[in-house]
C-alpha cells in the first residue's frame, strides 16, 4: 500500500471515528478495538480518505467501487419533504385506556381499563419547509398513529379544533396560498404576505379559523403544553352495529401555554429548533409529556338540533353545550433512534381506522382519505412502505399483496391468491366477516352534486364566539396579529377585504384593526353567505389564559449569575425549581461559569450571547455587587432583563440586579413581578409566583 494514503486513516483519529456498515459486525475490530468499516457489500475497506487515482495527483478511477457507491448513497439520501407539515418531530410512548368503552364502540384499544397501546405521535409545523423555524405562527399538527391489536388507527389531527375550508377540494388553493409565494419563494414559513390573505378574505369559510390562527393558539410554548384535536366528527360503531358521532380531544396534563408574539420572533432566531429540543429534553430527562384523550359524544337528534352542521370542519361544538369525558392517556417517554427511518418516514393516513371506529361524511374529512395514500407513495417510493418499522402493524398482518420495490416482508409458499383450495396452512389468509371491518351502512341522500349544505353557510357566528371567549389580553393579541400579518400585505384592497369580514365578526376587534392599519375609512361589512346566528354563548374552554396552570411544573428557569453569586441562595433557587417539577439553566458572562461566593467554580449551561430570555419561562438575576460590572459591560445582559420584562415574565432579584435593571431601561418602580430574593429562604416563594406563569398585570405599563 502506497503509505500516503495512511496519512488521515480512521486510527489515527482516535475516538471521533464512527463505523457502520451491513457486514461490519461480522469482521475482526481492528486497531482501539473498532468495528471495521466496510461498503455496503460488506468489504472491508482499508482507505476511506483517498479515492482510486492514477498517481498521487493524476485523476480519479472508476474501478473505485467504494468511492462510487459511498457518493452515490450520498446523492440519494433526501426524499421528498411532506407538501404540507414538512418540519415535524416525534415520539414514542403508549396510551392507557382508563376504562372499556364497550357501550359505544367495539374497537379493540377501548375493550379493556389499563390496556396500554403503543403509539407513534408527530407533531408538525404546517406552512414552513422541513428546514423553518419553530415558532412560525402557523397550526400544529397532532398526528397520532395507535398501533392497536386490530390494526393501526391514525387520528392525524391538529391543534387548533377547526379547519380553513369545508371542502378538500380547496386544499391545494389553501396550501399555495400560504406557501411561499411562486415567482419569488418567500415568505418561508408565515401567513402575514398577500397570497393567504389574499385568499382566505374570498373565502369567507375561513374566518373562524383566522380567530384561531391569529390567537396564541398558533405560538405555543411547546408541544407539551398544546391541545390536540381530531377535528372532524367521527363515528364510534359498538358490537351492535350502534353508530355514536365522535369528536376526540386530547388535553395537555400539564397545561396550555403560549408565547408572546415578540418573544416568538425571537426565540426563531435564538434556537429555530426550541420545540424539538424541549420535547427532546423533557423525554430525554424522564419528564414525559401526557395528554388525556378525551371525547365528546352525540347521537343523530343532537346533531340536528344542534346550531350547526356536524359534518363542517370550521365548526367546533363547545363543551358547554357537550362535555369532553376522558377515556385514556398519551404518555411519550421514547424518542426515536433515528430521525429519518422514524420521523420522517412515518406515513399517516386519515383512511387508517379500525373495526370499531368510522368516517362521517365531513367533505373535508372524505377528500383526506383520498389524499393521505397518494402522498405517502411519494414520499416513501413506492407501494411498500407499509412494511417500513414505523409504519408497519405490530400485530399480525396477513394479505396477497406481494413485490414491488423493497419488499422485505415476503409471502412465503405457493398460494398468492384467495379463494385458493391448499387448506389453512398454506393457503393464506381468509375474510373474517364477523371480526372484521364492517363499514356503517348508511343511506345516501340524494342525487349527485357539487353543491355546498345551507347548512354550512354561517361563517361568522363561532368565529365571534371564539373572540368574544377570549381575556382582554387574548384579543389584544388577536389584533395585534392582524395588524401585523395586514401590514405585511402590500395590497391595500386585500387588508380592506379582510377587515369587511372581521365587521361581521366583532365591531371592536374591526375597528381596532382598521386603525392599526392606517385604513382612512372603515369599509362596508362583508355580505355573509347565510344571516349569522351571531350572539352565541361564550365559552371558556376556548381560551387559554381561562384554563392556564398555577404551578411551574415542566416549566424553566433562566438563572443569571455572576461572579461571587450568592452560592446558598443559588442552590437553593434550583431546589426550589426542582421541587416544583421545573428545570433551569445557569447563565453567564462566559460558559465557563463563575467563581461563587463560597469559592467554588460554577459552570454555566449557557454564554449569556447564546441563553436570552426568551428561552426561559421566568428569570432571576442574581448578580453580586463585586459581578455587576461584569454584566452592565453586556448589551445582551441588558436585553435579557429588557424582554424578560417586555414579555411580563416573573423575575427574581438580587439587590446589586437593580443595577443592571437601571442600565436596561426598566421603571424605577418595580411591579409585583419582580420578586426580591435576599435569602435562600426566598427562593421557594419566588417559585411559587412562577407558577402563574406570566405577570399580565404588566401589559398597560409595558
Ligand atoms: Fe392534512 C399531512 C392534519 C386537512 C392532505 N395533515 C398532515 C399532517 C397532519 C395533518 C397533522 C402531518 C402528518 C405527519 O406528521 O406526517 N390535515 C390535517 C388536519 C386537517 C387536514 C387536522 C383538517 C381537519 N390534509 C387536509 C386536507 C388534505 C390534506 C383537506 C387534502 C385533501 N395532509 C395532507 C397530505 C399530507 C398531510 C398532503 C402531507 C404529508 C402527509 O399527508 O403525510 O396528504
Amino acid at each position: 500500500m502506497d503509505p500516503k494514503s495512511r496519512v488521515n486513516s480512521p486510527a489515527k483519529l482516535g475516538d471521533e471515528v464512527i463505523t457502520r456498515g451491513a457486514g461490519g459486525e461480522t469482521h475482526q475490530t481492528t486497531e482501539g478495538g473498532y468495528k471495521t468499516l466496510t461498503t455496503q457489500q460488506g468489504m472491508p475497506v482499508a482507505d476511506d480518505q483517498n479515492t482510486l487515482r492514477q498517481g498521487a495527483r493524476g485523476p480519479a478511477l472508476i474501478e473505485d467501487g467504494h468511492f462510487r457507491e459511498k457518493i452515490f448513497h450520498f446523492d440519494h439520501e433526501r426524499i421528498p419533504e411532506r407538501v404540507v407539515h414538512a418540519r415535524g418531530y416525534g415520539a414514542h410512548g403508549f396510551f392507557e385506556t382508563y376504562q372499556p368503552l364497550t357501550d359505544l364502540t367495539r374497537a379493540d384499544i377501548f375493550q379493556r381499563a389499563g390496556e396500554k397501546t403503543p403509539v407513534f405521535v408527530r407533531f408538525s409545523t404546517v406552512a414552513g419547509n422541513k428546514g423553518s423555524a419553530d415558532l412560525a405562527r402557523d397550526v400544529r399538527g397532532f398526528a397520532v398513529k395507535f398501533y392497536t391489536k386490530e390494526g393501526n388507527w391514525d387520528l392525524v389531527g391538529n391543534n387548533i379544533p377547526v379547519f380553513f375550508i369545508q371542502d378538500a377540494i380547496k386544499f391545494p388553493d389553501l396550501v399555495h396560498s400560504v406557501k411561499q409565494e411562486p415567482d419569488r419563494d418567500f415568505p418561508q414559513a408565515q401567513s402575514a404576505h398577500d397570497n393567504f390573505w389574499d385568499f382566505v378574505s374570498l373565502m369567507p369559510e375561513a374566518m373562524h379559523m383566522i380567530m384561531w390562527i391569529m390567537s396564541d393558539r398558533a405560538i405555543p410554548r411547546s408541544f407539551r403544553f398544546m391541545e390536540g384535536f381530531g377535528v372532524h366528527t367521527f363515528r364510534l360503531v359498538n358490537a351492535e352495529g350502534k353508530s355514536t358521532f365522535v369528536k376526540f380531544h386530547w388535553k395537555p396534563k400539564l397545561g396550555m401555554q403560549s408565547v408572546v408574539w415578540n418573544e416568538a420572533v425571537k426565540i426563531n432566531g435564538a434556537d429555530p429548533d426550541f420545540h424539538r429540543r424541549d420535547l427532546w429534553n423533557a423525554i430525554q430527562s424522564g419528564d414525559y409529556p401526557e395528554w388525556e384523550l378525551g371525547l365528546q359524544t352525540f347521537d343523530q337528534d343532537f346533531a340536528d338540533s344542534f346550531d350547526f352542521d356536524v359534518l363542517d370542519a370550521t365548526k367546533l361544538i363547545p363543551e358547554d353545550i357537550l362535555p369532553v369525558t376522558p377515556v385514556g392517556r398519551l404518555v411519550l417517554d421514547r424518542m426515536p433512534e433515528n430521525f429519518f427511518a422514524e420521523t420522517e418516514q412515518v406515513a399517516f393516513m386519515t383512511q387508517n381506522i379500525v373495526p370499531g371506529i368510522d368516517f362521517s361524511n365531513d367533505p373535508l374529512l372524505q377528500g383526506r382519505n383520498f389524499s393521505y395514500l397518494d402522498t405517502q407513495l411519494k414520499r416513501l417510493g413506492g407501494p411498500n412502505f407499509t412494511h417500513l418499522p414505523i409504519n408497519a402493524p405490530k400485530c399480525p398482518f396477513h394479505n396477497f399483496q406481494q413485490d414491488g420495490h423493497m419488499a422485505f416482508h415476503n409471502p412465503k409458499g405457493r398460494a398468492n391468491y384467495e379463494p385458493n383450495s391448499w387448506g389453512p396452512e398454506i393457503g393464506g389468509p381468509r375474510e373474517a366477516p364477523m371480526q372484521g371491518f364492517q363499514t356503517l351502512a348508511q343511506e345516501p341522500e340524494g342525487p349527485k352534486v357539487r353543491l355546498r349544505a345551507e347548512s354550512f353557510a354561517d361563517h361568522y357566528s363561532q368565529a365571534r364566539q371564539f373572540y368574544r371567549s377570549q381575556t382582554a389580553i387574548e384579543q389584544k393579541h388577536i389584533s395585534d396579529a392582524l395588524v401585523f400579518e395586514l401590514s405585511n400585505c402590500e395590497t391595500p384592497a386585500i387588508r380592506e377585504r379582510v377587515v369587511s369580514h372581521l365587521l361581521n365578526i366583532d365591531g371592536d376587534l374591526a375597528k381596532t384593526v382598521a386603525a392599526g392599519l392606517g385604513l382612512p375609512n372603515l369599509p362596508k361589512a362583508a355580505t355573509p353567505a347565510a344571516q349569522p346566528k351571531m350572539d352565541l354563548p361564550t365559552s371558556d374552554a376556548l381560551s387559554i389564559l381561562k384554563n392556564g396552570p398555577s404551578h411551574f411544573k415542566g416549566r424553566k428557569l433562566g438563572i443569571l449569575i455572576t461572579d461571587g453569586v450568592d452560592a446558598t441562595l443559588l442552590a437553593a433557587l434550583e431546589k426550589a425549581v426542582e421541587k416544583a417539577g421545573g428545570t433551569f439553566e445557569r447563565i453567564a458572562p462566559t460558559v465557563g461559569g463563575v467563581k461563587a461566593s463560597d469559592g467554588t467554580q460554577l459552570p454555566a449551561h449557557r454564554k449569556i450571547d447564546g441563553g436570552p430570555s426568551v428561552l426561559f419561562d421566568a428569570v432571576a438575576i442574581l448578580a453580586s455587587e463585586a459581578g455587576l460590572a461584569d454584566l452592565l459591560k453586556l448589551p445582551p445582559a441588558r436585553d435579557f432583563v429588557a424582554d424578560a420584562y417586555a414579555h411580563y415574565k416573573f423575575c427574581g432579584f438580587t439587590a446589586a440586579a437593580t443595577g443592571l435593571f437601571d442600565k436596561a431601561g426598566l421603571p424605577k418602580e418595580l411591579d409585583a413581578g419582580f420578586v426580591q430574593l435576599a435569602q435562600a429562604g426566598d427562593a421557594d416563594r419566588f417559585i411559587q409566583t412562577c407558577g402563574a406563569l406570566r405577570f399580565w398585570d404588566r401589559v398597560d405599563g409595558a
